[in-house]
């Protein structure tokens, strides 16, 4: 996506994890001197991308080094590239329950007049914008409370992933800047905040004002949470009318090298190399791939074919819009639980 895919299940990684030490609370200490210097050069960087020296002033001093958000992050899985990817039904069962799929239909009615406001102008659908309000933050119902401005400068300062954290330190100092309360940043340990989980930099690009009042209010609108992840979806060059993909039945005979993907992906390797050849619906027809649902695809829409727990599972052709659900989050496990959310949340 946006930056976010490096960083994200932040909620789940929040799980099973213990207060900082008293060792690392001493390193922390320790490292205070640092840490205030390491702010001073972000002070340095911030003002030549036109941020007010009074707005530096009023931010940077307060901010301390947080040791739990270190922890959280050295804690993330998705170090090794080698690992085995588990299968994708107990994924599945988990993630689409029945509460998830009741709360989407709610929120789905909830905002309906909005819903079909967006659709008519952007072409994404209410069921897709809900089931991405579902995955990221179950319908807003935990959006993190983690202090977003001191968590970026912990996790910039600690250096580890500095390319990927100080852009967007500063730009969240660039967002209070421009006039969104300290006050209201709050979100993932990593730095995604409100409704949609848009990091910094995401939310200055691609926030909307889907209330009518000039401002995005992504933690406390829900109308702008809409209108912002439906732009977020326009940014990544979604389809109007073409769906994400169909569940579809693979005969046994079919030859897998022969539809093997010849693409080197220039991002998201693990995730890509899983997909086939792209062809059109008609030429999966000639192979013998046909719907397994009562959904379709028309026959000139090209897809994918991704079989997520091998031959003999349930298999999916994935369009092109689906690659824009992959840009909100670099998963299969993701686009795929946000594709049948979503269909579950029309039916
Ligand atoms: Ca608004």
């Amino acid at each position: 996506m946006r930056i976010m895919t490096a960083i994200a299940c932040s909620a789940i990684a929040l799980f099973g994890i213990s207060a900082a030490t008293p060792m690392e609370n001493a390193k922390a200490q320790s490292s205070t001197a640092s840490f205030e210097s390491y702010l001073q050069e972000v002070r340095q960087k911030a003002l030549q991308k036109g941020v007010r020296a009074q707005t530096l002033d009023q931010v940077l001093p307060g901010l301390t080094y947080n040791p739990r958000v270190i922890q959280l992050d050295q804690s993330q899985p998705g170090g090794s590239t080698n690992s085995a990817i588990p299968p994708f039904a107990p994924y599945q069962r988990r993630h689409i329950t029945p509460e998830r799929i009741a709360s989407g239909k709610a929120a789905y009615r909830r905002l309906i007049a909005k819903l079909i406001d967006v659709e008519r102008e952007t072409g994404v659908p209410g069921p897709i914008i809900m089931a991405i309000y579902g995955k990221e933050t179950n319908y807003g119902s935990y959006m993190g409370d983690f202090d977003i401005p001191r968590s970026l400068a912990t996790l910039a300062y600690e250096g580890r992933r500095r390319s990927l954290f100080e852009p967007e330190l500063l730009a969240v100092l660039k967002l209070i800047d421009q006039g969104v309360p300290q006050s209201a940043l709050k979100g993932s340990w990593a730095g995604a905040m409100g409704m949609p989980q848009f990091l910094p930099s995401v939310y200055l690009r691609l926030a909307k004002d889907g209330s009518g009042d000039g401002y995005a209010d992504i933690w406390n609108s829900e109308y702008d949470a809409v209108a912002s992840i439906a732009n977020y979806f326009v940014n990544s060059g979604w389809r109007r009318g073409e769906p994400w993909g169909i569940a579809v039945n693979v005969p046994s005979s079919l030859d897998r090298s022969s539809i093997e993907s010849k693409i080197i992906p220039t991002r998201c390797p693990r995730v890509f190399n899983r997909h086939s050849q792209w062809k059109t619906m008609a030429e999966w027809q000639r192979l013998g791939v046909v719907p397994a649902t009562g959904m379709r695809l028309d026959e000139s829409v090209m897809a994918t074919l991704l079989e997520p727990d091998g031959r003999g599972n349930r298999a999916y052709l994935l369009t092109g819009n689906y690659r824009v659900i992959l840009d909100y989050n670099c998963s299969n496990f993701y686009g795929l639980a946000v594709g049948l959310l979503a269909d579950e949340i029309r039916s």
